[in-house]
Order: structure tokens, then C-alpha cells, then sequence
């Protein structure tokens, strides 16, 4: 049986649902705690091994759970001419839903 594994990152808020729901759905889920190198806040990575037909499913519950929002930010911004002074700058960014890869596996044991 071909192999898919896929992993999601999604925000922590979302992820207490997420699985939830994939472990109702009879999925097998590792939840790992991971930070957005962007953010560098903390997110959610999940990796969920499935058969290829289940892949579709799968992607179908994420979307189902996971919701963008809005997340603003401050950056330090130096103002120009002002060696060694940061006036701090708000940004806005909207964080997925989620980012989701799908993987082959080559192969897929437990012993
Ligand atoms: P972060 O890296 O903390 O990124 C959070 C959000 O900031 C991103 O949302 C995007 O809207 C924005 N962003 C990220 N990098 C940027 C950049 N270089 N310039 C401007 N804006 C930027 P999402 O794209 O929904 O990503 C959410 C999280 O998913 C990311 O958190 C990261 O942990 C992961 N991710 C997204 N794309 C990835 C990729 N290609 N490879 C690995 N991880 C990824």
C-alpha cells in the first residue's frame, strides 16, 4: 500500500480541534510543538501518516479547521540617520489556515 505522510502546520489555536477531529476520524497524529520562523511565535506542526486515498480527507478536515487570521507585530525599525535608535513599527500579516506538505513515504514500519 502506497504511503503519503502529511504535514501541517497550523496555529496553536486551532490545533486542539484539528486533532481532535483527525484522531475521531481514526487518523494517526504526532503533534510536535514548532515556532514560525517568521512570527517566531509558536505554532503547531502535526505529521499524519495516511494511505493516498485518505490524503484528500485529510486535507478536507484541515481546511474545515483551521481559519487565517489576522496577526500584527512589532518590528524594530531603525528611522533613517539615527545610528543605534529603533522606533517600533507595527506590521500586519495573515497567517494561514494552515501550510500543509505531502510527502512520499518510502517506506513505513513498526516494530
Ligand atoms: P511564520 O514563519 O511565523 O509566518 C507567519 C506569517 O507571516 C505567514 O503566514 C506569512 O503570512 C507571513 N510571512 C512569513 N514569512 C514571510 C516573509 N519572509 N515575508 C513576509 N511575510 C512573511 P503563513 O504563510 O500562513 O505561514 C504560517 C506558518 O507556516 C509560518 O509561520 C511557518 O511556520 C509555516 N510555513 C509557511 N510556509 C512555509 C514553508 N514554505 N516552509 C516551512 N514552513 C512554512
Amino acid at each position: 500500500m502506497s504511503m503519503k505522510l502529511v504535514i501541517v502546520v497550523v496555529q496553536d489555536d486551532d490545533a486542539g480541534d484539528l486533532i481532535e477531529r483527525l484522531v475521531h476520524s481514526r487518523f494517526s497524529t504526532t503533534k510536535l510543538a514548532s515556532t514560525g520562523g517568521f512570527l517566531k511565535e509558536g505554532n503547531t506542526t502535526l505529521m499524519v501518516g495516511v494511505s493516498d486515498e485518505q490524503v484528500e480527507e485529510v486535507i478536507e478536515i484541515i481546511k474545515e479547521m483551521c481559519q487565517s487570521r489576522r496577526q500584527t507585530f512589532t518590528a524594530p525599525v531603525p528611522p533613517t540617520g539615527s545610528a543605534n535608535v529603533f522606533i517600533p513599527y507595527p506590521i500586519e500579516v495573515m497567517v494561514g489556515g494552515a501550510t500543509i506538505f505531502v510527502l512520499d513515504i518510502d517506506q513505513f514500519e513498526k516494530v
